[in-house]
Protein backbone atom coordinates (compact mmCIF):
# COMPACT_ATOMS: atom_id res chain seq x y z
CA UNK A 1 0.00 0.00 0.00
CA UNK A 2 1.48 3.75 -1.01
CA UNK A 3 -0.36 6.12 0.46
CA UNK A 4 -0.56 9.46 -2.24
CA UNK A 5 1.35 11.54 0.16
CA UNK A 6 1.69 14.59 -2.55
CA UNK A 7 4.26 17.08 -2.76
CA UNK A 8 7.19 15.70 -0.97
CA UNK A 9 8.14 19.57 0.55
CA UNK A 10 5.63 19.41 3.62
CA UNK A 11 4.61 22.57 5.69
CA UNK A 12 1.69 23.34 7.76
CA UNK A 13 -0.78 23.74 5.52
CA UNK A 14 -2.80 26.33 7.68
CA UNK A 15 -0.03 28.63 8.06
CA UNK A 16 2.81 30.45 10.14
CA UNK A 17 2.23 33.10 12.81
CA UNK A 18 4.01 36.42 11.58
CA UNK A 19 6.45 36.53 14.50
CA UNK A 20 6.53 32.81 15.03
CA UNK A 21 8.84 30.01 13.77
CA UNK A 22 8.49 28.55 10.06
CA UNK A 23 9.96 25.51 9.62
CA UNK A 24 8.99 22.88 6.43
CA UNK A 25 10.53 19.30 5.45
CA UNK A 26 11.33 17.71 2.49
CA UNK A 27 11.54 14.60 1.59
CA UNK A 28 14.34 14.02 -1.06
CA UNK A 29 17.36 11.79 -2.17
CA UNK A 30 19.45 14.32 -2.05
CA UNK A 31 21.98 13.95 1.21
CA UNK A 32 23.65 18.03 -0.04
CA UNK A 33 21.98 21.07 1.11
CA UNK A 34 19.27 22.39 -1.60
CA UNK A 35 18.23 26.09 -2.52
CA UNK A 36 14.69 26.61 -1.77
CA UNK A 37 12.22 29.37 -2.73
CA UNK A 38 9.58 30.67 -0.97
CA UNK A 39 6.86 32.69 -3.02
CA UNK A 40 4.08 34.61 -2.96
CA UNK A 41 0.48 34.02 -3.70
CA UNK A 42 1.40 35.75 -7.33
CA UNK A 43 4.13 33.49 -7.57
CA UNK A 44 7.00 35.86 -6.97
CA UNK A 45 9.90 34.81 -5.35
CA UNK A 46 9.95 36.53 -1.83
CA UNK A 47 12.46 35.02 0.26
CA UNK A 48 14.89 32.00 -0.56
CA UNK A 49 18.08 30.11 1.07
CA UNK A 50 19.33 26.70 1.50
CA UNK A 51 18.51 23.64 3.31
CA UNK A 52 19.66 21.81 6.18
CA UNK A 53 20.29 17.71 5.24
CA UNK A 54 18.85 15.45 8.10
CA UNK A 55 19.75 12.31 6.72
CA UNK A 56 17.20 9.45 7.65
CA UNK A 57 14.26 10.18 10.13
CA UNK A 58 13.57 7.67 11.86
CA UNK A 59 9.86 7.83 12.46
CA UNK A 60 9.15 7.96 9.11
CA UNK A 61 12.38 6.04 7.41
CA UNK A 62 12.59 8.86 4.65
CA UNK A 63 16.12 10.68 3.63
CA UNK A 64 14.64 14.41 4.81
CA UNK A 65 16.35 18.07 4.62
CA UNK A 66 14.98 21.48 6.45
CA UNK A 67 13.68 24.39 5.28
CA UNK A 68 13.77 27.65 7.83
CA UNK A 69 12.04 30.51 6.96
CA UNK A 70 11.16 32.31 10.01
CA UNK A 71 12.76 35.24 9.00
CA UNK A 72 10.53 36.14 6.33
CA UNK A 73 7.27 37.74 8.27
CA UNK A 74 5.12 39.33 6.15
CA UNK A 75 1.18 38.53 6.89
CA UNK A 76 -0.36 37.01 2.81
CA UNK A 77 -2.16 34.11 1.54
CA UNK A 78 -1.40 31.22 -0.62
CA UNK A 79 2.51 31.29 0.00
CA UNK A 80 4.26 28.22 -1.41
CA UNK A 81 7.96 26.80 -1.02
CA UNK A 82 9.38 25.20 -3.64
CA UNK A 83 12.28 22.87 -3.09
CA UNK A 84 13.88 20.31 -5.12
CA UNK A 85 11.45 20.70 -7.92
CA UNK A 86 8.50 20.46 -5.56
CA UNK A 87 5.99 22.93 -4.38
CA UNK A 88 4.41 22.51 -1.37
CA UNK A 89 0.47 23.09 -0.69
CA UNK A 90 -0.12 26.72 -0.43
CA UNK A 91 -0.37 28.10 3.32
CA UNK A 92 -0.72 31.73 4.82
CA UNK A 93 1.00 33.93 6.81
CA UNK A 94 -1.51 35.95 9.60
CA UNK A 95 -2.27 36.41 13.24
CA UNK A 96 -5.69 35.26 12.57
CA UNK A 97 -4.41 31.55 11.68
CA UNK A 98 -5.59 29.88 14.50
CA UNK A 99 -8.89 32.13 15.32
CA UNK A 100 -11.57 29.91 14.65
CA UNK A 101 -10.07 26.86 15.79
CA UNK A 102 -10.94 27.91 19.16
CA UNK A 103 -14.60 27.60 18.64
CA UNK A 104 -14.11 24.58 15.88
CA UNK A 105 -12.47 22.38 18.65
CA UNK A 106 -14.70 23.45 21.40
CA UNK A 107 -18.09 22.88 18.95
CA UNK A 108 -17.06 19.26 18.69
CA UNK A 109 -18.35 18.96 22.37
CA UNK A 110 -21.82 19.55 21.55
CA UNK A 111 -22.07 17.46 18.36
CA UNK A 112 -21.31 14.33 20.99
CA UNK A 113 -23.82 15.33 23.27
CA UNK A 114 -25.92 12.33 24.71
CA UNK A 115 -29.36 13.38 26.19
CA UNK A 116 -30.25 16.10 23.96
CA UNK A 117 -31.58 16.41 20.57
CA UNK A 118 -28.95 18.30 18.75
CA UNK A 119 -30.04 21.29 16.83
CA UNK A 120 -29.78 21.81 13.42
CA UNK A 121 -30.00 25.60 12.94
CA UNK A 122 -27.00 25.54 15.35
CA UNK A 123 -24.36 23.55 13.95
CA UNK A 124 -26.00 22.52 10.34
CA UNK A 125 -28.77 20.53 9.41
CA UNK A 126 -26.97 17.39 8.48
CA UNK A 127 -26.02 17.44 12.33
CA UNK A 128 -29.65 17.73 13.50
CA UNK A 129 -30.52 14.48 15.02
CA UNK A 130 -33.20 13.30 18.09
CA UNK A 131 -31.58 13.02 21.86
CA UNK A 132 -29.83 9.66 22.57
CA UNK A 133 -30.16 7.43 25.21
CA UNK A 134 -33.22 8.79 27.07
CA UNK A 135 -35.17 5.72 27.09
CA UNK A 136 -37.46 5.74 23.66
CA UNK A 137 -37.53 2.98 21.61
CA UNK A 138 -35.27 1.36 20.80
CA UNK A 139 -32.87 2.63 22.77
CA UNK A 140 -33.04 0.93 26.37
CA UNK A 141 -31.93 4.30 27.67
CA UNK A 142 -29.61 5.79 30.17
CA UNK A 143 -32.87 7.22 32.55
CA UNK A 144 -32.39 4.20 34.58
CA UNK A 145 -29.66 1.92 33.74
CA UNK A 146 -28.85 -1.29 35.90
CA UNK A 147 -25.52 -2.52 36.69
CA UNK A 148 -24.08 -5.45 35.43
CA UNK A 149 -25.39 -8.69 36.92
CA UNK A 150 -23.95 -8.76 40.31
CA UNK A 151 -22.01 -5.38 40.80
CA UNK A 152 -25.05 -3.83 42.39
CA UNK A 153 -28.83 -3.85 43.27
CA UNK A 154 -29.79 -0.60 41.63
CA UNK A 155 -30.05 1.39 38.82
CA UNK A 156 -28.89 5.34 38.12
CA UNK A 157 -30.07 7.11 36.19
CA UNK A 158 -26.92 8.55 34.45
CA UNK A 159 -28.51 10.64 31.13
CA UNK A 160 -26.70 13.62 29.57
CA UNK A 161 -22.38 13.38 29.00
CA UNK A 162 -20.80 13.00 25.52
CA UNK A 163 -20.27 9.71 23.74
CA UNK A 164 -16.60 8.99 24.00
CA UNK A 165 -15.76 9.05 21.04
CA UNK A 166 -17.16 6.90 17.28
CA UNK A 167 -18.70 4.71 20.19
CA UNK A 168 -21.70 5.45 22.82
CA UNK A 169 -19.87 4.45 25.78
CA UNK A 170 -19.52 6.58 28.55
CA UNK A 171 -16.71 6.42 31.14
CA UNK A 172 -15.72 8.71 33.76
CA UNK A 173 -11.95 8.52 33.71
CA UNK A 174 -11.70 10.00 30.03
CA UNK A 175 -14.66 12.46 30.85
CA UNK A 176 -13.10 13.20 34.09
CA UNK A 177 -9.73 14.46 31.55
CA UNK A 178 -11.98 15.98 28.25
CA UNK A 179 -13.42 17.99 31.30
CA UNK A 180 -10.46 18.91 33.09
CA UNK A 181 -9.01 20.23 29.58
CA UNK A 182 -12.07 22.41 28.89
CA UNK A 183 -11.93 23.88 32.27
CA UNK A 184 -8.48 24.45 32.16
CA UNK A 185 -8.88 26.34 28.84
CA UNK A 186 -11.19 28.28 30.58
CA UNK A 187 -9.14 28.72 33.56
CA UNK A 188 -6.05 30.01 31.50
CA UNK A 189 -8.17 33.07 30.89
CA UNK A 190 -7.66 34.07 34.06
CA UNK A 191 -3.93 33.30 35.09
CA UNK A 192 -2.24 33.81 31.43
CA UNK A 193 -1.27 37.19 30.19
CA UNK A 194 -1.67 36.31 26.66
CA UNK A 195 -5.29 34.91 27.10
CA UNK A 196 -6.80 38.41 26.77
CA UNK A 197 -9.07 38.58 29.65
CA UNK A 198 -11.28 35.22 28.37
CA UNK A 199 -13.38 37.55 25.74
CA UNK A 200 -13.06 34.46 22.99
CA UNK A 201 -14.34 32.00 25.72
CA UNK A 202 -17.11 34.24 26.80
CA UNK A 203 -20.74 33.86 26.35
CA UNK A 204 -21.88 33.21 23.00
CA UNK A 205 -18.60 32.27 21.34
CA UNK A 206 -20.10 28.74 21.05
CA UNK A 207 -23.37 27.58 19.18
CA UNK A 208 -25.20 26.25 21.70
CA UNK A 209 -28.47 26.02 23.68
CA UNK A 210 -26.79 27.60 26.32
CA UNK A 211 -25.66 30.82 24.74
CA UNK A 212 -27.03 34.18 26.49
CA UNK A 213 -27.28 32.89 29.35
CA UNK A 214 -24.28 35.05 30.88
CA UNK A 215 -22.18 32.56 31.24
CA UNK A 216 -19.32 31.81 29.23
CA UNK A 217 -19.97 29.08 26.78
CA UNK A 218 -17.03 27.20 27.48
CA UNK A 219 -18.19 26.44 31.03
CA UNK A 220 -21.89 25.43 29.71
CA UNK A 221 -20.46 22.52 27.18
CA UNK A 222 -18.28 21.34 30.29
CA UNK A 223 -21.06 21.40 32.41
CA UNK A 224 -23.52 18.76 30.11
CA UNK A 225 -20.30 16.54 31.36
CA UNK A 226 -19.97 17.39 34.85
CA UNK A 227 -23.71 16.71 35.40
CA UNK A 228 -23.27 13.18 33.85
CA UNK A 229 -20.31 12.58 35.96
CA UNK A 230 -22.01 13.28 39.31
CA UNK A 231 -24.54 11.09 37.90
CA UNK A 232 -22.34 8.43 38.35
CA UNK A 233 -21.70 8.84 41.70
CA UNK A 234 -22.84 6.23 44.30
CA UNK A 235 -25.84 7.28 46.62
CA UNK A 236 -25.69 7.39 49.48
CA UNK A 237 -26.80 4.31 51.76
CA UNK A 238 -25.59 2.08 49.38
CA UNK A 239 -22.41 -0.24 49.46
CA UNK A 240 -19.10 1.90 48.60
CA UNK A 241 -21.49 4.94 48.54
CA UNK A 242 -19.04 8.02 47.51
CA UNK A 243 -17.46 5.52 44.76
CA UNK A 244 -17.77 6.50 41.32
CA UNK A 245 -18.85 3.54 38.41
CA UNK A 246 -16.11 3.60 36.12
CA UNK A 247 -18.13 3.21 33.18
CA UNK A 248 -21.72 2.84 31.44
CA UNK A 249 -22.07 1.83 27.77
CA UNK A 250 -23.52 -1.08 25.82
CA UNK A 251 -23.46 -4.58 26.81
CA UNK A 252 -22.36 -6.07 23.10
CA UNK A 253 -20.48 -4.29 20.59
CA UNK A 254 -22.14 -2.08 17.82
CA UNK A 255 -21.89 -2.06 14.10
CA UNK A 256 -20.68 1.32 12.23
CA UNK A 257 -22.58 3.47 11.77
CA UNK A 258 -25.23 3.66 14.32
CA UNK A 259 -27.24 6.59 15.08
CA UNK A 260 -27.03 7.03 19.18
CA UNK A 261 -31.09 6.76 19.14
CA UNK A 262 -31.10 3.59 17.05
CA UNK A 263 -28.68 1.88 19.38
CA UNK A 264 -30.96 -1.10 20.99
CA UNK A 265 -28.31 -2.84 23.04
CA UNK A 266 -28.81 -2.91 26.90
CA UNK A 267 -27.18 -0.30 28.66
CA UNK A 268 -25.03 -1.02 31.77
CA UNK A 269 -23.53 0.24 34.63
CA UNK A 270 -19.40 -1.51 35.26
CA UNK A 271 -18.28 -1.04 38.78
CA UNK A 272 -17.27 1.66 40.57
CA UNK A 273 -13.25 2.23 40.57
CA UNK A 274 -10.80 4.58 42.45
CA UNK A 275 -9.53 5.91 39.42
CA UNK A 276 -13.18 7.43 38.03
CA UNK A 277 -14.02 8.25 41.98
CA UNK A 278 -10.79 10.58 41.97
CA UNK A 279 -11.53 12.00 38.52
CA UNK A 280 -14.84 12.74 40.05
CA UNK A 281 -13.48 14.02 43.02
CA UNK A 282 -10.57 16.54 40.81
CA UNK A 283 -12.93 17.72 38.23
CA UNK A 284 -15.80 18.85 40.82
CA UNK A 285 -13.01 20.54 42.90
CA UNK A 286 -12.49 22.67 39.66
CA UNK A 287 -16.18 23.15 38.88
CA UNK A 288 -16.80 24.54 43.16
CA UNK A 289 -13.87 27.44 41.97
CA UNK A 290 -14.69 27.96 38.75
CA UNK A 291 -18.72 28.03 38.58
CA UNK A 292 -19.26 29.76 42.01
CA UNK A 293 -19.51 33.18 40.20
CA UNK A 294 -21.85 30.94 37.92
CA UNK A 295 -24.14 29.57 39.95
CA UNK A 296 -23.26 28.95 43.59
CA UNK A 297 -25.56 26.18 44.30
CA UNK A 298 -24.37 24.23 41.25
CA UNK A 299 -20.39 25.14 42.39
CA UNK A 300 -21.43 23.95 45.94
CA UNK A 301 -23.28 20.93 44.85
CA UNK A 302 -19.72 20.06 42.94
CA UNK A 303 -17.69 20.87 46.05
CA UNK A 304 -20.07 17.71 48.25
CA UNK A 305 -19.55 15.81 45.41
CA UNK A 306 -15.28 15.99 45.49
CA UNK A 307 -15.30 15.84 48.95
CA UNK A 308 -16.91 12.83 49.46
CA UNK A 309 -15.74 11.16 46.40
CA UNK A 310 -12.01 12.29 47.70
CA UNK A 311 -12.71 10.40 50.94
CA UNK A 312 -14.58 7.35 49.53
CA UNK A 313 -11.80 7.09 47.14
CA UNK A 314 -8.81 7.06 50.72
CA UNK A 315 -11.15 4.52 51.76
CA UNK A 316 -10.80 2.22 48.97
CA UNK A 317 -7.79 2.78 47.66
CA UNK A 318 -7.15 -0.02 45.28
CA UNK A 319 -10.42 -0.70 43.70
CA UNK A 320 -9.22 -1.39 39.73
CA UNK A 321 -11.03 -1.58 36.54
CA UNK A 322 -9.69 -4.15 34.94
CA UNK A 323 -8.26 -4.52 31.03
CA UNK A 324 -10.42 -7.63 30.27
CA UNK A 325 -13.79 -5.27 30.53
CA UNK A 326 -14.00 -4.62 27.21
CA UNK A 327 -17.19 -6.13 25.78
CA UNK A 328 -19.82 -3.27 24.30
CA UNK A 329 -16.80 -0.61 25.58
CA UNK A 330 -13.57 0.29 26.02
CA UNK A 331 -11.78 -1.13 29.38
CA UNK A 332 -9.98 2.56 30.51
CA UNK A 333 -8.36 -0.02 32.72
CA UNK A 334 -5.28 1.11 35.40
CA UNK A 335 -3.94 0.03 38.10
CA UNK A 336 -1.80 2.58 39.19
CA UNK A 337 -3.90 5.70 40.73
CA UNK A 338 -1.22 7.37 42.51
CA UNK A 339 -1.33 9.98 40.22
CA UNK A 340 -4.86 9.82 40.31
CA UNK A 341 -4.70 10.28 44.31
CA UNK A 342 -2.18 13.48 43.83
CA UNK A 343 -4.20 15.07 40.65
CA UNK A 344 -7.32 14.94 42.82
CA UNK A 345 -5.82 16.37 46.13
CA UNK A 346 -3.99 19.32 44.77
CA UNK A 347 -7.31 20.44 42.85
CA UNK A 348 -8.82 20.19 46.40
CA UNK A 349 -6.55 21.84 47.84
CA UNK A 350 -6.58 25.01 45.06
CA UNK A 351 -10.32 25.13 45.67
CA UNK A 352 -10.90 24.42 49.57
CA UNK A 353 -7.24 25.94 50.87
CA UNK A 354 -7.51 22.58 53.02
CA UNK A 355 -4.65 21.43 54.93
CA UNK A 356 -5.15 18.32 54.58
CA UNK A 357 -5.53 17.97 50.89
CA UNK A 358 -2.28 20.00 50.95
CA UNK A 359 -0.51 17.33 53.06
CA UNK A 360 -1.64 14.74 50.64
CA UNK A 361 0.23 17.08 47.66
CA UNK A 362 3.20 17.00 49.75
CA UNK A 363 3.56 13.66 51.04
CA UNK A 364 2.80 12.12 47.33
CA UNK A 365 5.97 11.19 45.80
CA UNK A 366 5.00 12.18 42.50
CA UNK A 367 5.32 15.54 43.77
CA UNK A 368 9.22 15.78 43.47
CA UNK A 369 9.23 13.33 40.57
CA UNK A 370 9.57 14.11 37.05
CA UNK A 371 5.87 13.68 35.87
CA UNK A 372 6.24 14.78 32.37
CA UNK A 373 7.11 11.45 30.18
CA UNK A 374 8.94 12.08 26.88
CA UNK A 375 6.13 10.08 24.68
CA UNK A 376 2.72 11.86 26.33
CA UNK A 377 3.15 14.95 29.53
CA UNK A 378 -0.13 13.02 30.72
CA UNK A 379 -3.20 11.34 28.91
CA UNK A 380 -6.22 9.14 30.48
CA UNK A 381 -4.06 6.71 32.54
CA UNK A 382 -1.07 9.24 33.82
CA UNK A 383 -2.65 12.97 35.63
CA UNK A 384 0.15 13.69 37.47
CA UNK A 385 1.11 16.22 35.55
CA UNK A 386 -2.72 17.88 35.65
CA UNK A 387 -2.08 18.48 39.23
CA UNK A 388 1.29 19.74 39.03
CA UNK A 389 0.51 22.50 35.96
CA UNK A 390 -2.63 23.61 38.07
CA UNK A 391 -0.50 24.19 41.09
CA UNK A 392 1.78 26.12 38.84
CA UNK A 393 -0.77 28.01 37.22
CA UNK A 394 -3.70 28.66 39.68
CA UNK A 395 -3.17 31.24 42.10
CA UNK A 396 -2.43 29.60 45.63
CA UNK A 397 -0.72 30.36 49.23
CA UNK A 398 2.42 27.75 48.53
CA UNK A 399 5.65 29.26 49.95
CA UNK A 400 7.51 31.16 47.23
CA UNK A 401 10.48 28.37 47.03
CA UNK A 402 8.03 25.91 46.57
CA UNK A 403 6.02 27.95 43.35
CA UNK A 404 9.26 28.17 41.79
CA UNK A 405 10.31 24.67 42.49
CA UNK A 406 7.25 23.89 40.89
CA UNK A 407 7.35 26.01 38.03
CA UNK A 408 10.57 25.23 37.19
CA UNK A 409 9.57 21.62 37.20
CA UNK A 410 7.15 22.84 34.21
CA UNK A 411 10.04 24.77 32.16
CA UNK A 412 12.64 21.69 32.59
CA UNK A 413 9.87 19.57 30.65
CA UNK A 414 9.86 21.97 28.49
CA UNK A 415 13.44 22.20 27.88
CA UNK A 416 13.16 18.56 27.24
CA UNK A 417 10.63 18.95 24.68
CA UNK A 418 12.49 21.33 23.01
CA UNK A 419 15.70 19.54 22.86
CA UNK A 420 13.04 16.62 21.21
CA UNK A 421 11.90 18.93 18.58
CA UNK A 422 15.63 20.01 17.50
CA UNK A 423 16.31 16.18 17.03
CA UNK A 424 13.16 15.58 14.54
CA UNK A 425 13.29 16.32 11.19
CA UNK A 426 9.38 16.83 11.31
CA UNK A 427 10.15 19.76 14.15
CA UNK A 428 7.54 17.79 16.58
CA UNK A 429 7.98 16.92 20.91
CA UNK A 430 7.72 14.07 20.24
CA UNK A 431 10.74 10.59 20.04
CA UNK A 432 10.69 9.27 16.70
CA UNK A 433 10.67 5.65 18.68
CA UNK A 434 7.65 3.47 17.31
CA UNK A 435 6.62 3.61 21.04
CA UNK A 436 5.28 7.00 21.01
CA UNK A 437 2.92 6.45 18.16
CA UNK A 438 0.37 4.72 19.99
CA UNK A 439 -2.73 4.59 20.06
CA UNK A 440 -4.36 8.67 20.17
CA UNK A 441 -0.57 9.88 19.34
CA UNK A 442 -2.04 13.19 18.30
CA UNK A 443 -3.62 13.69 21.88
CA UNK A 444 -0.33 12.76 23.28
CA UNK A 445 1.82 15.38 21.17
CA UNK A 446 -0.55 17.90 21.46
CA UNK A 447 0.02 17.52 25.60
CA UNK A 448 3.47 17.99 25.26
CA UNK A 449 2.43 21.27 23.26
CA UNK A 450 0.40 22.15 26.15
CA UNK A 451 3.40 21.69 28.44
CA UNK A 452 5.02 24.09 26.35
CA UNK A 453 2.19 26.40 26.32
CA UNK A 454 2.28 26.71 29.96
CA UNK A 455 6.01 27.12 30.33
CA UNK A 456 5.67 29.94 27.80
CA UNK A 457 2.24 31.37 30.04
CA UNK A 458 4.38 31.20 33.29
CA UNK A 459 7.79 31.94 31.80
CA UNK A 460 6.91 34.38 28.24
CA UNK A 461 9.90 33.18 27.32
CA UNK A 462 9.56 32.67 23.24
CA UNK A 463 10.83 29.96 22.82
CA UNK A 464 8.37 27.88 24.40
CA UNK A 465 6.04 29.56 22.41
CA UNK A 466 7.81 28.26 19.44
CA UNK A 467 7.78 24.81 20.64
CA UNK A 468 3.44 24.81 20.77
CA UNK A 469 3.38 26.61 17.42
CA UNK A 470 5.90 23.65 15.72
CA UNK A 471 3.29 20.79 17.27
CA UNK A 472 0.70 22.47 15.61
CA UNK A 473 2.81 22.67 12.52
CA UNK A 474 3.02 18.58 12.74
CA UNK A 475 -0.72 18.59 13.08
CA UNK A 476 -1.88 20.66 10.18
CA UNK A 477 0.52 18.68 7.55
CA UNK A 478 4.18 19.14 8.36
CA UNK A 479 4.60 15.44 8.58
CA UNK A 480 5.19 12.16 6.22
CA UNK A 481 1.32 12.02 5.02
CA UNK A 482 1.08 15.43 4.34
CA UNK A 483 -1.78 15.02 5.85
CA UNK A 484 -3.95 17.78 8.37
CA UNK A 485 -5.23 15.79 11.67
CA UNK A 486 -7.99 18.45 12.18
CA UNK A 487 -11.35 18.04 9.93
CA UNK A 488 -11.65 21.01 7.47
CA UNK A 489 -8.05 23.07 8.26
CA UNK A 490 -5.45 21.89 5.93
CA UNK A 491 -5.61 21.22 1.85
CA UNK A 492 -5.33 17.43 2.68
CA UNK A 493 -7.19 16.09 5.76
CA UNK A 494 -8.46 13.76 7.87
CA UNK A 495 -12.04 13.45 7.28
CA UNK A 496 -13.39 9.92 7.52
CA UNK A 497 -12.86 9.11 11.51
CA UNK A 498 -14.26 6.18 12.90
CA UNK A 499 -17.69 7.33 14.48
CA UNK A 500 -20.98 5.53 14.44
CA UNK A 501 -22.52 9.40 14.05
CA UNK A 502 -20.52 10.96 11.51
CA UNK A 503 -20.70 8.39 9.15
CA UNK A 504 -20.84 9.57 6.12
CA UNK A 505 -17.85 7.35 4.74
CA UNK A 506 -20.55 4.59 4.98
CA UNK A 507 -23.23 6.24 4.30
CA UNK A 508 -23.35 9.52 2.27
CA UNK A 509 -26.58 10.86 4.09
CA UNK A 510 -24.77 11.23 7.30
CA UNK A 511 -22.39 13.96 8.28
CA UNK A 512 -18.57 13.80 7.86
CA UNK A 513 -16.79 14.59 11.05
CA UNK A 514 -17.37 18.36 12.17
CA UNK A 515 -14.57 21.02 11.35
CA UNK A 516 -12.12 21.14 14.30
CA UNK A 517 -12.66 17.16 14.91
CA UNK A 518 -9.02 15.56 15.88
CA UNK A 519 -7.92 12.33 14.07
CA UNK A 520 -6.48 9.83 16.99
CA UNK A 521 -3.25 9.37 14.59
CA UNK A 522 -0.47 7.32 13.32
CA UNK A 523 0.12 3.95 15.65
CA UNK A 524 2.70 1.82 15.20
CA UNK A 525 1.24 -1.43 17.10
CA UNK A 526 -1.91 -1.56 14.16
CA UNK A 527 -4.68 -2.75 16.70
CA UNK A 528 -7.57 -3.42 14.26
CA UNK A 529 -7.49 -5.23 11.67
CA UNK A 530 -8.15 -2.65 9.32
CA UNK A 531 -4.64 -0.93 9.75
CA UNK A 532 -3.10 -4.35 10.21
CA UNK A 533 -4.02 -5.00 7.12
CA UNK A 534 -3.26 -2.48 4.98
CA UNK A 535 -0.03 -0.83 6.61
CA UNK A 536 1.44 -3.67 7.93
CA UNK A 537 5.12 -3.05 8.13
CA UNK A 538 5.05 0.90 8.41
CA UNK A 539 7.09 3.32 9.67
CA UNK A 540 5.99 5.05 12.92
CA UNK A 541 4.72 7.55 11.22
CA UNK A 542 3.35 6.42 8.23
CA UNK A 543 0.63 3.95 10.54
CA UNK A 544 -2.40 6.23 10.09
CA UNK A 545 -5.23 5.91 7.72
CA UNK A 546 -8.27 8.25 6.98
CA UNK A 547 -10.39 5.43 6.36
CA UNK A 548 -13.52 4.90 9.47
CA UNK A 549 -12.79 1.27 9.70
CA UNK A 550 -8.93 2.12 11.71
CA UNK A 551 -10.57 2.68 15.14
CA UNK A 552 -7.02 2.66 16.32
CA UNK A 553 -5.49 5.10 14.47
CA UNK A 554 -8.65 7.59 13.11
CA UNK A 555 -11.31 7.77 15.71
CA UNK A 556 -12.18 11.01 17.32
CA UNK A 557 -12.29 11.39 20.87
CA UNK A 558 -13.26 13.82 23.91
CA UNK A 559 -10.36 13.47 25.41
CA UNK A 560 -8.15 14.37 21.91
CA UNK A 561 -10.49 17.29 21.08
CA UNK A 562 -9.93 18.89 24.72
CA UNK A 563 -6.60 18.86 23.98
CA UNK A 564 -6.46 20.66 20.98
CA UNK A 565 -9.22 23.16 22.58
CA UNK A 566 -6.55 24.23 24.90
CA UNK A 567 -3.93 23.99 22.21
CA UNK A 568 -6.08 26.13 19.69
CA UNK A 569 -7.04 28.37 22.27
CA UNK A 570 -3.64 28.93 23.14
CA UNK A 571 -2.54 29.26 19.38
CA UNK A 572 -5.16 31.93 18.90
CA UNK A 573 -3.87 33.68 21.63
CA UNK A 574 -0.41 34.06 20.21
CA UNK A 575 -2.03 36.07 16.68
CA UNK A 576 1.20 39.19 17.56
CA UNK A 577 3.84 36.77 17.64
O1 LIG B 1 -7.74 6.21 23.98
C1 LIG B 1 -7.71 4.85 24.42
C2 LIG B 1 -6.32 4.29 24.20
O2 LIG B 1 -5.40 4.96 25.04
C3 LIG B 1 -6.32 2.79 24.46
O3 LIG B 1 -5.06 2.27 24.11
C4 LIG B 1 -7.42 2.12 23.65
C5 LIG B 1 -7.50 0.62 23.86
O4 LIG B 1 -7.84 0.32 25.17
O5 LIG B 1 -8.67 2.69 23.98
C6 LIG B 1 -8.76 4.06 23.66
O6 LIG B 1 -10.00 4.54 24.04
C7 LIG B 1 -11.12 4.10 23.31
C8 LIG B 1 -12.09 3.50 24.32
O7 LIG B 1 -11.54 2.34 24.87
C9 LIG B 1 -13.46 3.27 23.77
N1 LIG B 1 -13.97 4.43 23.10
C10 LIG B 1 -13.09 4.91 22.05
C11 LIG B 1 -11.76 5.30 22.62
C12 LIG B 1 -10.85 5.92 21.57
O8 LIG B 1 -10.40 5.00 20.63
Amino acid sequence: YEPDTGPRVRVNQVGYLPGGPKHATVVTEATDALPWQLKSGGGAVVASGQTTPRGTDAASAQNVQTVDFSAYRKPGTGYTLTVDGETSHPFDISGALYDRLRADSLQFFYAQRSGIAIDGDLIGEEYARPAGHLGVEPNQGDTDVPCQAGVCDYSLDVRGGWYDAGDHGKYVVNGGIATYQLLSTFERTKTAETAGGGAALGDSTLRLPERGNDVPDVLDEARWELEFLLRMQVPAGKPLAGMVHHKIHDRNWTGLPLQPQDDPQPRELHPPSTAATLNLAAVAAQCQRLYAPYDAAFAARCGTAAKTAYAAAKANPAIYAPASDSTGGGAYDDTNVSDEFYWAAAELWLTTGDKAYLADVTGSPLHTADVFAPNGAFGWQSVAALGRLDLATVPNTLPAAEKTRIRESITAAADSYLATIAGQAYGLPFPGSADAYVWGSNSNLVNNAIVLGTAFDLSRDAKYRDGAVQAADYLFGRNALNMSYVTGWGEQHARNQHSRIFGHQLNPDLPRPPAGSLAGGPNAALQDPFAANLLAGCAPMFCYVDDINSYATNEVAINWNSALAWLASFLADQGDA
